[in-house]
């Protein structure tokens, strides 16, 4: 009965839609023929394609896409597909929650696939009758309409209508990730980046199956989240004149950080906040003096220098400064981690180093968040449930790997490779060296399961490409420094082992150019990659 009203809805919309669409399509015979696309054209590589030649599907002015009846994730991620597909095709591609349809359909649906997906992987079968991409989880099933994305030809990304027959190539993939963690991270606060600029570095990740963006919001030459108790920390720490140079003011107001908070939960990604301390403090010093141990603000800050402010460690008002600032920002933060930094505090001694950090952990923890800080916090009492970043250039550290022998997760992050705000080479006007000129071979070119010595596969949570943005004012320079780096490192962190090939990939990477370039990505051209 449901079955026969819903088709006969469908034909209603079909009848309505064609007469609007078919006769408005002159360009199709004109419009540029994009190469075909295999099943394995797609980055991150899938972990299994089983191509199938003779069972393309076409995305026509009929195709609709149905999801998973009573799912309002599906349908969400639906309208999210539709929207993607819109423009490009023309076509009305109505969402239709419906057990199943007459129609050529491209099918999200919850249940049902391959035993081995688990909660971040998706089955994507594609016949002459459809897509059906089906998932255990929400977070899966958009992982795989970012593959079927892919799998269209690049002109898919086009502003408007292209031709009115888009083609799918047919067969098998079973997809999941190796690591449960791949992330970038984001530095608010030696430039200050808008909130439409956020949310368009989130769409991008999203492409690539990034699912955590962690925001560095505090350090040394800014402050950039609002904390209603100690008001001055933004609107003076990050006030006029701050950032790197004194030209990268601004910050997120609750609202703001939430509006974030949402669309990247929109797109499967979750907010991880950074609040550096005991070291990269200077904002919040010369803001508050009581925060000094001599009760006096040094000046701000606007140089690059690392390894000078100190929280004062035997004083009482320190930590309830840290509390104050914790429970708010755990109040607005649904993710599970609390990022508290914790590196390169060159101006802490050792013992006080512990003695603070051993307090600040527990505050994470009483307030519901998991703690995760940079390696050196290693060097504290840490709880197992506690994650360490690695960010080193070398392939040894005792004290993450005796933190990894005691059960406790890393990150990896390492700075000659992993980050996205190295140049790319002696010429890259933007960016800094100090760990390295970081070409896209070697931003690939590297296994995070064996490169620090006592931390393997089992220790690992997974991958991040941090980008620090001493150097970066505007979306422009995010998008030059991360791509096309930023899918080397999404690679590493979803793709096997047994899949990782520079020649494949370079040439996948190469495939990309098109769609960012009518994405309006401002991307380097590596001669490394062999561009189209
Ligand atoms: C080191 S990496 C830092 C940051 C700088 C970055 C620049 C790390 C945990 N700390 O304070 O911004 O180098 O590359």
């Amino acid at each position: 009965m449901r079955r026969r009203n819903t088709t006969t809805r469908l034909l209603a919309i079909a009848a309505l839609a064609l007469p609007i669409i078919l006769p408005a399509t002159p360009a199709t015979a004109a419009a540029p023929t994009a190469p075909a696309r295999h099943l394995s054209d797609v980055i991150p590589a899938p972990v299994e394609t089983r191509p199938d030649a003779h069972n393309t599907f076409r995305i026509t002015p009929l195709t609709v896409i149905r999801t998973t009846p009573g799912s309002a994730a599906a349908r969400r991620i639906g309208h999210q597909l539709a929207t993607t597909l819109r423009p490009a095709t023309g076509h009305a591609l109505p969402v239709l929650p419906v057990r199943s349809t007459p129609l050529p359909e491209i099918a999200l649906l919850i249940g049902g696939a391959d035993d081995r997906i688990g909660q971040q992987g998706y089955q994507l079968d594609v016949t002459r009758r459809g897509v059906t991409i089906r998932a255990n989880t929400p977070a899966g099933l958009f992982a795989g309409t970012q593959t079927l994305r892919q799998l269209l030809p690049a002109d898919i990304e086009a502003p408007d209508r292209q031709r009115t027959t888009w083609t799918v190539p047919g067969g098998r993939i079973i997809d999941y990730p190796r690591f449960a963690y791949r992330g970038a991270m984001l530095d608010l606060a030696r430039h200050f980046h808008t909130v439409d600029d956020i949310t368009a570095y989130v769409d991008l990740l999203s492409q690539y199956k990034i699912n955590y963006l962690h925001l560095h919001l505090t350090d040394d030459q800014g402050w950039r989240i609002q904390i209603d108790s100690w008001p001055r920390l933004t609107t003076v720490g990050g006030g006029p004149g701050t950032g790197a140079d004194g030209v990268g003011p601004g910050y997120l107001t609750k609202a703001d950080y939430k509006a974030v908070v949402a669309y990247a939960a929109a797109r499967h990604i979750t907010i991880i906040p950074e609040i550096d301390m005991p070291g990269h403090t200077n904002a919040a010093q010369s803001t508050y003096p009581e925060l000094n141990c001599d009760g006096v603000a040094p000046p701000p800050r606007t140089d690059i220098a690392v390894g000078y402010s100190s929280l004062c460690i035997n004083d009482e008002l320190t930590y309830r400064f840290v509390e104050d600032v914790i429970r708010e920002l755990a109040a607005i933060t649904p993710g599970p981690f609390l990022h508290i930094g914790g590196d390169e505090a060159h101006a802490t001694t050792d013992e006080d180093y512990r003695t603070f950090m051993n307090r600040v952990l527990p505050l994470v923890a009483k307030y519901g968040k998991r703690a995760s800080g940079w390696n050196e916090i290693t060097q504290a009492d840490l709880p197992t449930d506690a994650v360490a970043q690695f960010w080193g250039t070398g392939t040894t550290n005792a004290s993450l790997a005796a933190a990894a022998a005691r059960g406790n997760k890393i990150i990896m992050s390492p700075a000659n490779k992993a980050y996205l705000d190295m140049k790319y080479d002696a010429n890259t006007r933007l960016g800094l060296r100090w760990a390295g000129l970081i070409e896209v071979s070697d931003a690939y070119g590297w296994d995070p399961a064996t490169r620090v010595t006592g931390v393997g596969e089992n220790a690992i949570l997974g991958v991040e490409a941090p980008l620090w943005s001493e150097t970066l004012r505007t979306l422009d320079d995010i998008e030059y420094m991360a791509f096309p780096r930023l899918p080397a490192i999404a690679e590493l962190g979803w793709s096997t082992t047994a899949s990782h090939d520079w020649e494949s990939f370079r040439t996948r990477l190469g495939e990309q150019a098109p769609r960012w370039r009518l994405q309006q990505v401002n991307f380097y051209p590596s001669p490394q990659v062999p561009w189209i």
